[in-house]
């Protein structure tokens, strides 16, 4: 009898994640007819939306743009609450999203991929994980996240902390409680920024230390209004249609002009606009040059501060969270709701550990040069090894024995994003040199989910058995991935965007700049063309 997925040892295809991307690269594999099998370590789906519970969590891309398009029937069957959904709400919809599609039966939860190896005589990988399963599949798909790996925050001491430790990515399914509790919140990213404000309703007192201020803006999230869901949903078909032609997966009209061009009037009429938008974009969006131009950006920058000023009572706190060493947007900014007037509260303290530095976790809180704060509690809010980390957590093996992780010590190198050279058959989603992090995930993922299963259908369909990118296809790709990056102010900063998060890690700008427009054309054209850029063999015909 004929193996099937999940339980199967022999698959068509094995997707890694049974986040958003991975669901839906299930749902477009099986239509092809593929037996596809789908582990994830997690002890549920949901990906991003099942690890990263932690209070406060919330989407800042709005919930009628980052969801599915796939489905004109779950466009107009899903309804959200929201403006911004809830990491609830959006998992609940992933849920639905499984259910409707019967999605589920095909995947195995709690089984982390930790091994793939590829047979270059069979053409076949064979992957193994930490449950002890070993599966050969023809095609290997990595859909497991560009923001997996939580960064281990590496503050000696941590193992005595006699109190409770948390991280925001690895929020535990049960309630946590800070009734009563010192709590301490380590980390001033999205993450930080977003649970700061709702750890402060319920502790009794928090401590929040901070590294690197960062820039947040308003959210304005409220709930949606049945009249405007209903005017969306009934053009839904065509704004789809413009998520995707566009430039980052979302809707707007492109900025005209530079900020430096315009008197100082209308910048700050312009800036108030967007700062009302509650867009995260809202203010790069307001000029052509904030990202290039030093001076443009510093307008933003200031703007910025201004607004903290205006938002935190205590002068000194007001400066200390204001953003000084990198320019506005080249770390993610964050969507916040209450952020800043968290400080305006008496049981909320800031510590600026620039002036007084971490020392180690004693058993009872934290000690910086200034002295020790007691706690019961500590939120990590640290961070990821973002887009290579959890392709480079499983030992994959290429052709010739190549490991994955010695082919990127330097950096990672693909073509399109989407595959490596010397690891045929293996395709990435949302991974490294692809516009993943820098668009709506929503609409890049569909789109790398459908080049993907076309790819393959175009293999099946012309009996050829191997696809792999070609090496100076992928030498050109990345210098040309590393140009557009260098013309921006992006690696004016020290980033997950840039690796530099991460010790040790290599300080490489990771994502595509140039749009998903220009991204989505040149897919589409090594497509038509043959998979140009890449090598395709197999009985059928080779070339
Ligand atoms: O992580 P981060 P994040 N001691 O890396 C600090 C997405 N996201 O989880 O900057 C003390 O941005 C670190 O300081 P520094 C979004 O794309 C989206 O917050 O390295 N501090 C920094 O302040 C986002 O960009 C949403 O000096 C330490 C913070 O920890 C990405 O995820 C919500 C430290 C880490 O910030 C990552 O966000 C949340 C140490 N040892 C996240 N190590 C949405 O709204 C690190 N830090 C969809």
């Amino acid at each position: 009898m004929e193996n099937t997925a999940p339980g199967a040892d022999r698959v068509d295809a094995l997707v890694v994640g049974a986040g958003l991307s991975g669901l839906y690269q299930l749902y477009r594999l099986r239509e092809l007819g593929l037996r596809v099998a789908v582990f994830e370590a997690g002890e549920d789906i949901g990906g991003t939306w099942y690890w990263n519970r932690y209070p406060g969590a919330r989407c800042d891309v709005e919930s009628m743009s980052y969801s599915y398009s796939f489905s004109p029937e779950l466009d107009q069957e899903w309804e959200w609450s929201e403006r911004y959904a809830s990491q609830p709400e959006i998992l609940r919809y992933i849920h639905h999203v499984a259910d409707r599609f019967g999605l589920r039966g095909d995947v195995t939860l709690c089984t982390r991929v930790t091994h793939a190896a590829y047979d270059d005589t069979a053409h076949t990988w064979r992957v193994s994980t930490d449950t002890g399963r070993a599966v050969t599949t023809r095609f290997l798909i990595l859909a497991s996240g560009c923001m997996s790996v939580p960064k281990d925050p590496g503050i000696p001491g941590l193992d005595r902390f006699t109190g409770e430790v948390l991280h925001t990515a690895r929020w535990p399914r049960e309630e946590v409680s800070f009734t009563g509790k010192r709590v301490a919140v380590v980390g001033t990213g999205c993450s930080g920024v977003q649970a700061v404000p709702v750890i402060a309703g319920r502790a009794a007192a928090l401590t929040v230390f901070q590294r690197t201020p960062a820039y947040a803006l308003p959210a304005h999230n409220r709930p949606l209004l049945d009249a405007e869901t209903a005017e969306l949903k009934s053009r839904y078909p065509q704004f789809r249609r413009a998520q995707r032609l566009s430039r980052g997966g979302t809707v707007f009209e492109p900025p005209a002009g530079s900020a430096l061009a315009a008197d100082e009037a209308e910048r700050t009429a312009a800036y108030e606009a967007a700062w009302e938008s509650g867009l995260l974009s809202g203010l790069l969006r307001t000029y052509t040059d904030i990202l290039t131009d030093e001076k443009a950006n510093e307008t933003v920058a200031e703007f910025v501060r201004s607004k903290i000023r205006s938002a935190v009572d205590d002068p000194e706190t007001a400066e200390a969270l204001s953003p000084r060493t990198f320019p506005f947007a080249t770390k993610r900014p964050c969507l916040d709701t209450g952020y800043y007037a968290a400080y305006n509260l008496p049981h909320v303290k800031l510590v600026d550990l620039r002036a007084t530095p971490i020392e180690t976790i004693t058993p009872r809180g934290i000690r910086t040069t200034e002295g020790e704060h007691p706690l019961d509690t500590i939120v990590f809010a640290t961070g990821f090894d973002a887009l290579t980390g959890s392709q480079l957590a499983i030992d994959i093996v290429g052709r010739a024995e190549m490991s994955l992780r010695e082919k990127w010590a330097d950096g990672p190198r693909n073509h399109l994003g989407l595959m490596t050279a010397g690891f045929p058959n293996l395709f990435t989603v949302l991974g490294p040199l692809s516009p993943s992090v820098l668009s709506n995930i929503a609409v890049s993922l569909e789109q790398q989910v459908e080049w993907i299963t076309d790819c393959i259908a175009h293999l099946n369909r012309n009996g050829l058995t191997e696809i792999d990118a070609a090496p100076e296809a992928e030498e050109a790709w990345g210098a040309h991935v590393a140009e557009l990056a260098d013309a921006t102010l992006y690696p004016a900063a020290e980033s997950w965007y840039m690796g530099s998060n991460v010790p040790g890690k290599p300080r490489v700008f990771l994502a595509y700049t140039g749009g998903l427009d220009r991204y989505r054309a040149a897919c589409e054209a090594s497509a038509r063309a043959g998979y140009s850029g890449f090598v395709l063999s197999g009985e059928g015909r080779e070339r």
